[in-house]
């Protein structure tokens, strides 16, 4: 008995110790960190970050709270020591090559083991590795890691540089661009291990990077290779390449170096689609390497079997700019993403599963992920792959310009390199973008005059832009990813300028920035609008969670933090004030802000939609938050929707109806994204608020697949002739689609009003909740009057459907989603329009 529980203590212990390559995890180890120069250490947490790590240990408050943030400027300029000591057994040392594996140090460090100097890193975006075996030693070893100030660090660059460059200190550095602030983040310029630090025993040979090749797709069959890059010989080694999806088992035995290609040709390929125009069809690998029969190493990849091409070619108007999946055109209906927490050591695997379903739920299939965060983490990309999320990814350089020393351009080629090789696989990546705004930045945003540049000056800044954007980048997706597209900058042209509607992407800020009214999103439309965007005000639920409610209104200090809008709150407000009553209560300002961004959003997106196909793409900014803020985000830091959101989600439906109010008629656009034709009737009901229906038309109407058509003009003749009281009517448009025998199987409804709400004459409603035998499901009447924009709330609870419109004698099903407890009436906070007026 006692000899078996010594057998699987020691098989628990060394669980791994046959094998040929093993990996230990030293994130798990004790760490501890400190100031440099001072004595008090206290424990780490790896990964982790110096923020956290001084709030675990009661040193700082939660940097996110009320005005936190400005007391802790002081950390940025300090040097932070972190340290842990680990043991190595005589069996470890062993083996003949031992790596030490850094996955990702933010950013400036000097790395220390055994008390000597192995290393300086200066990149957060590249994993850095190093052959140990020699400095280690049986027993305890010490790894001592050193971060340097990228404040200190960036402000050196900066002023040993001839000429200062637009984008603050953090351009000098490989790290975020948003961790030096941003429009809708804090300034907690953060330093850490952030990423898991390993130690790599291998024997002879341990791959590295396993590239999925797809050299041709058709019906029949997909040709692949298999391209392994190794450390150490693939001599003499079999690589044994296992696909579950089709069976297949095959070896192959080599005779390389460090490099093999094997050929695999699946039959019958099952494609990978993204949402809305088919399966997620993805197929699982694995694959061994063996040496003399014994097993070295096992590596396991999902892949995808699709074709990607960006559609750029001259027309009538311009040029083209969208996307066709295995050959079919697709609209892509999407966010810009920013990363999901400040601190990225704070994401969890389950944000991502709420976020990206809460993507999904929204009827969007693309996602941008922006140049000025970072790089997403492996899991990310793994969900959009199987959910379908196309992905535009951005390089992380944004809103300035970057140096070109050699020391530079040498630490971005490899930066570059290693995240196209860690990505490439993901079917979801459709394309790979340079960066955000900086040729938009150039050429608009008056750098030259406000650094000062001379011509000649100009002409070297700008070949130094290009010598990274047009061609080490470029160069460097030529060899590694060779079928992608590469778009140099988001947008190509500023929105002020022409071109900007008639080629390549645009960033539409003329409403928000310009101050223009939302009717001017449809003038905006260009090619592919990859960024517009309206701010609101979060929730009170998610206010309370950031600073103490006495600070709830707009000049508080813990609320104006929370803006990082230099003129935010004016601009919402002078918008407010031309579509909403004046008000002094914090709540119905909330609410009110809100509305106004579900407008801007919704009249943006069936602007868009409407001119397909001239434009092709519509990726509102921005989907999500990264503290607490005041910002464009349709999702709160808490994930709590806004009223954008659900609007959002009606506009980017398979099947659409847009309105656009003229001065001489009212249009009706019916749009679909469906791949068949739809048969069923348009109708128009023009309601008063009483809830008297006084004319309705349906028409018998073929809706076209993948399509914009311009089903109904109604001239303003029309209803003059009525002699109704614009201000006390609306009309509601349906599309009831139906099947084969008339029976309807789908209706989309987008009620229209003719004037602002401040106009209209809002009578008050009766709402009530009326509860169903099915737990958290109710329903909502209203008895008389419209209520308008009805708004359900609720402690941590998200409804089915919100911020919408019940006309007298009309009713709702309601679920509440995402709940563990049961919610009793009286904790559903039930309010419209009307009483705010
Ligand atoms: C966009 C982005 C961000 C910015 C946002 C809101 O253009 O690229 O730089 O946060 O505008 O101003």
């Amino acid at each position: 008995m006692k000899f078996i529980w010594i057998l699987l203590i020691s098989l628990i212990a060394f669980p791994e110790m046959n094998a040929q390559v093993i990996e230990r995890n030293l994130s798990q180890e004790k760490w501890t960190f400190h100031e440099m120069n001072k004595d008090s250490t206290y424990p780490a947490m790896v990964p982790g970050n110096i923020h956290r790590d001084l709030q675990r240990n009661k040193i700082i408050q939660d940097p996110f709270y009320s005005n936190e943030e400005k007391k802790l400027v002081w950390i940025e300029d300090k040097i932070w020591i972190y340290e842990t000591n680990f043991t190595i057994s005589s069996k470890e040392l062993e083996y003949p090559q031992i790596d030490l594996l850094f996955e990702g140090l933010d950013t400036y460090t000097d790395i220390f083991l055994n008390d000597r100097k192995l290393s300086s890193t200066e990149n957060m975006f590249r994993s850095w590795e190093y052959s140990v075996k020699k400095k280690l030693k049986a027993g305890n070893n010490k790894l001592k890691i050193i971060f340097r100030s990228a404040v200190t660090e960036g402000r050196d660059k900066a002023s040993a540089s001839k000429l200062k460059l637009p984008g603050g200190e953090g351009v000098y550095s490989r790290k975020s661009p948003y961790h030096f602030g941003w429009d809708w983040g804090p300034r907690l310029v953060t330093c850490g291990i952030y990423k898991p630090v390993k130690l790599r025993l291998w024997q002879t040979v341990t791959s590295e990077n396993i590239q999925i090749i797809q050299q041709s797709l058709n019906n029949d069959s997909a040709s692949l290779l298999f391209k392994i890059t190794a450390k150490g010989s693939l001599k003499g080694i079999t690589a044994r390449v296992q696909i579950a999806e089709t069976g297949q088992d095959e070896s192959f035995s080599l005779h390389s170096l460090n490099t093999a290609e094997l050929p695999i040709v699946i039959s019958n390929p099952q494609k990978w689609w993204c949402r809305g125009m088919g399966k997620q069809n993805l197929y699982h690998a694995s694959v061994d390497l063996l040496e003399k029969g014994k097993l070295i190493e096992s590596k396991k990849i999902t892949f995808g079997l699709r074709t990607i091409e960006w559609i750029r070619e001259k027309d009538r108007n311009g040029k083209t700019f969208f996307l066709k999946l295995n050959g079919m055109p697709v609209f892509a209906k999407g966010a810009n993403m920013i990363p999901p927490e400040y601190f990225l050591t704070d994401i969890r695997k389950e944000q991502y599963d709420s976020l990206l379903q809460t993507v999904c739920d929204a009827n969007m299939n693309m996602l941008r992920i922006w140049g000025g965060g970072a790089y997403e983490n492996d899991i990310f990309y793994e969900k959009c792959d199987s959910l379908g999320i196309l992905v535009w990814q951005d390089f992380m350089f944004a809103c300035g310009l970057y140096p070109a020393d050699s020391t530079f351009i040498q630490n971005v080629r490899e930066e570059v390199k290693e995240q196209v090789k860690r990505l490439r696989n993901h079917p979801s990546i459709s394309l790979w973008c340079g960066n955000n705004e900086i040729e938009e930045g150039w050429f608009n945003w008056g750098w030259q005059k406000e650094f000062k540049y001379s011509s000649i000056d100009s002409a070297l800044l700008w070949k130094d832009y290009n010598s990274i954007f047009h061609q080490v980048i470029p160069d460097i997706l030529k060899a590694e990813d060779p079928s992608r597209y590469y778009h140099a900058s988001s947008p190509t042209h500023g929105w002020g300028r022409k071109e900007s509607i008639l080629e390549d992407d645009i960033h539409y800020w003329a409403v928000w920035w310009g101050m223009q009214p939302f009717e001017n999103y449809r003038k905006g439309t260009g090619r592919f609008v990859s960024e517009y965007g309206f701010q609101s005000i979060p929730d009170a639920f998610s206010l309370i969670r950031c600073m103490p409610e006495n600070e709830f209104n707009l000049n508080s200090v813990a609320m104006k933090n929370h803006q990082k809008h230099p003129i935010g709150f004016e601009i919402i407000g002078q918008y407010l004030s031309q579509y909403y009553p004046k008000t002094n209560i914090i709540d119905y300002l909330i609410y009110h802000s809100q509305l106004l961004q579900a407008e801007a959003m919704k009249i943006a997106i069936e602007a868009h939609r409407s001119k397909k196909p001239y434009c092709m793409g519509s990726l509102y900014w921005q989907l999500n938050d990264c503290w607490p803020a005041i910002s464009w985000s349709s999702l709160d830091y808490y994930g709590k929707k806004k009223a954008a959101h659900y609007s959002i989600k009606k506009a980017f439906d398979t099947v659409m109806i847009a309105v656009e109010q003229r001065p001489d008629s009212l249009l009706i656009w019916l749009n679909s994204d469906d791949l068949s034709d739809r048969k069923g009737y348009l109708i128009g009901d023009l309601w008063n608020f009483k809830g008297i229906v006084f004319i309705s038309d349906t028409t018998a109407i073929t809706l076209k697949k993948d399509s914009s058509q311009l089903a109904r003009i109604i001239t303003s003749d029309f209803f003059k002739e009525l002699n109704m009281d614009s201000a006390f009517t609306c009309m509601r448009f349906r599309f009831v689609e139906v099947d084969e025998n008339e029976i309807p199987v789908k209706e989309v409804t987008r009620t229209h009003y003719f004037k602002n709400p401040k106009e209209l004459k809002l009578e008050k409603p009766s709402i009530r909740i009326e509860y169903t035998s099915t737990p958290n499901t109710f329903r909502v009447r209203n008895k008389n009057n419209l209520a308008m924009s009805i708004r359900l709330r609720a402690e941590n609870a998200e409804f089915s459907e919100n911020y919408f419109d019940l006309m007298p004698d009309e009713s709702k099903i309601i679920r509440i989603l995402n709940s563990s407890k049961d919610y009793e009436a009286e904790e559903i906070e039930i309010m419209s329009l009307f009483e705010t007026f």
